[in-house]
């Protein structure tokens, strides 16, 4: 077997005594890595006064990874800048969000140079590299720059724009066509790789044949690759102290209602804001509900170095607060709203003790929320997923309550649906489901990836398991 490496902005790997608060792309990745026996590389997290390029080497939880520290101006202008100031809103279609400057952009190819630079030394001839998310699209190109023809993939874990949006970004062309340095480019969803390809068609002279583009005498494979759950270790959190201790809390302290569930990344993509309205429309127009249900929303803030990130803590703090002050009483609070992360097995037990889960993004890559709440149910007694139809995940959890997250009366009729689902109607579309995000885990994403990076006509098309037999 051919070692990988994994290469991501940042290298997080628990070590103990660390914050669970922990990004998708964290969570899937270690599992992947210790299964490949591979070498994670990316930014510490920490800040350096000179760039010299040193990397830390450690082991932690069963991975190896390499790090390197940043200076205050690549971290300003590269990751909060370009990364998440013009990629991250960009690419989740908040053009209103969109912060366009030479500055990031600048920051945005230094860093990615510097971690070419940095990762060079460590790469074997045979070694497979794969590299993550937006933060680094350039580095495939910035490798071959430097001479090196091992298989590169990258794997895109947000959506990609329409090519309407995409063209607001003044170096459109050139960051594609960097792309196109990688020998497999993996996106969740139909919807982001066709999204690409219409780009290709439009912007530049560069033929399909298949789902492969042919551009500057490579081939690039455009793989769907929807991303899955660590689901036989979250599902290990079943038997668990922490797991049934924090179920019984939520279930004691709920005295008999009915517990509604968001656990977000604080960020404007996940549709917070139109959720709390929804829930509070919910109240106003259905007295009946009132007392009978609460929601607990956990949302540990990330980026706060963002203006936006600031904004949305005001604005959700401010909205709980409000819908507090108009339906609560002297024994009922109708929203409990959580800034802080919890530990899986926490999260496991905070998901099977909610009758229904809300995951309701406005864009979202894929959005592991969704899953790691069906993978935590009681098969005999399942909570109902209400799920925004524009989450990568609506494409494989079609048989969740699928709604529209801009759509505050739509998000009202899912969730009371959702609250008043027949219990049979409740396990099938559960059962249908769990068949998804057991089979389709992230072993089977890892290895579906690495595979096209190895044997690129060994892997088929559209291989997906159907899901959703119930009708919505
Ligand atoms: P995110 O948007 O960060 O990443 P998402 O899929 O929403 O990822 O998953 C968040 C993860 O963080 C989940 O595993 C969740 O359990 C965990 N988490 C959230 N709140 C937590 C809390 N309070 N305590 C502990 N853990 C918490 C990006 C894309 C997604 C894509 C992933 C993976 O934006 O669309 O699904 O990468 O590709």
């Amino acid at each position: 077997m051919r070692r990988l490496i994994a290469i991501s902005n940042r290298v997080q790997v628990d070590h103990e005594g660390e914050s669970a608060n922990r990004g998708g792309l964290a969570v899937a990745l270690a599992a992947a890595l210790r299964e490949s026996n591979g070498l994670w590389f990316g930014w510490s997290g920490e800040q350096t006064d000179e760039f010299t390029g040193q990397i830390t080497f450690r082991r932690a939880a069963g991975v190896a990874t390499a790090t390197i520290d940043l200076e205050a101006q690549d971290i300003e202008e590269y990751y909060n800048g370009f990364a998440n100031r013009t990629l991250w809103p960009l690419f989740h279609y908040r053009l209103d969000l969109t912060e366009i400057a030479r500055d990031f952009a600048g920051g945005y190819a230094r860093v990615n140079n510097r971690f070419a630079d940095t990762v060079a030394p460590l790469i074997e001839p045979d070694d497979m590299i794969w590299v993550h998310d937006y933060h680094l699209m350039p580095l495939g190109c910035q490798l071959r720059e430097r001479g090196f023809e091992n298989r590169i993939g990258f794997f895109l874990h947000t959506p990609w724009p329409p090519p309407s949006l995409l063209v607001s970004l003044p170096d459109h062309r050139e960051l594609v066509k960097s792309l196109l340095s990688y020998d497999v480019i993996g996106f969740h969803s139909h919807e982001w790789r066709q999204a690409f390809i219409d780009y290709v068609a439009a912007h530049l002279d560069a033929p399909m044949e298949g789902d492969t583009v042919i551009f500057g005498g490579r081939a690039s494979r455009l793989l769907i690759c929807p991303i899955g759950l660590d689901t036989t270790e979250f599902c290990a959190a079943a038997g668990s102290p922490a797991a049934r201790e924090a179920e019984a809390r939520l279930i004691d302290s709920a005295v008999g209602k009915d517990v509604i569930v968001g656990v977000d990344r604080l960020d404007y993509s996940k549709g917070l804001q139109e959720r709390f309205a929804a829930y509070e429309l919910l109240l106003t127009t259905r007295p009946d509900l009132r007392e009978k249900v609460f929601m607990l929303q956990i949302a540990p803030p990330s980026r706060g170095d963002v203006p936006s990130y600031q904004q949305i803590r005001a604005d959700l703090n401010t909205l709980s607060g409000s819908i507090n002050g108009e339906f609560a009483g002297i024994d009922w609070v109708p929203i409990r709203y959580v800034n802080k992360g919890y530990g899986r097995d926490q999260l496991f037990g905070i998901y099977r003790a909610a009758r229904v889960g809300l995951v309701t993004p406005l864009r979202d890559g894929m959005n592991l929320v969704a899953k790691e709440y069906v993978a935590a149910q009681d098969p005999a007694d399942p909570g109902v997923l209400v799920l925004s139809r524009f989450a990568g995940a609506a494409a494989q959890l079609d048989a969740a309550v699928i709604v529209n997250p801009h759509s505050i009366e739509d998000m009202v009729d899912g969730i009371a649906r959702a609250l008043t689902m027949p219990l049979a109607e409740r396990q099938e579309r559960h059962q249908a489901m769990l068949a998804c995000v057991e089979k389709e885990d992230v072993r089977w994403w890892s290895n579906r990836f690495m595979q096209a990076l190895a044997e690129p006509e060994s892997v088929p098309e559209e291989p997906l398991v159907a899901v959703g037999t119930a009708e919505d």
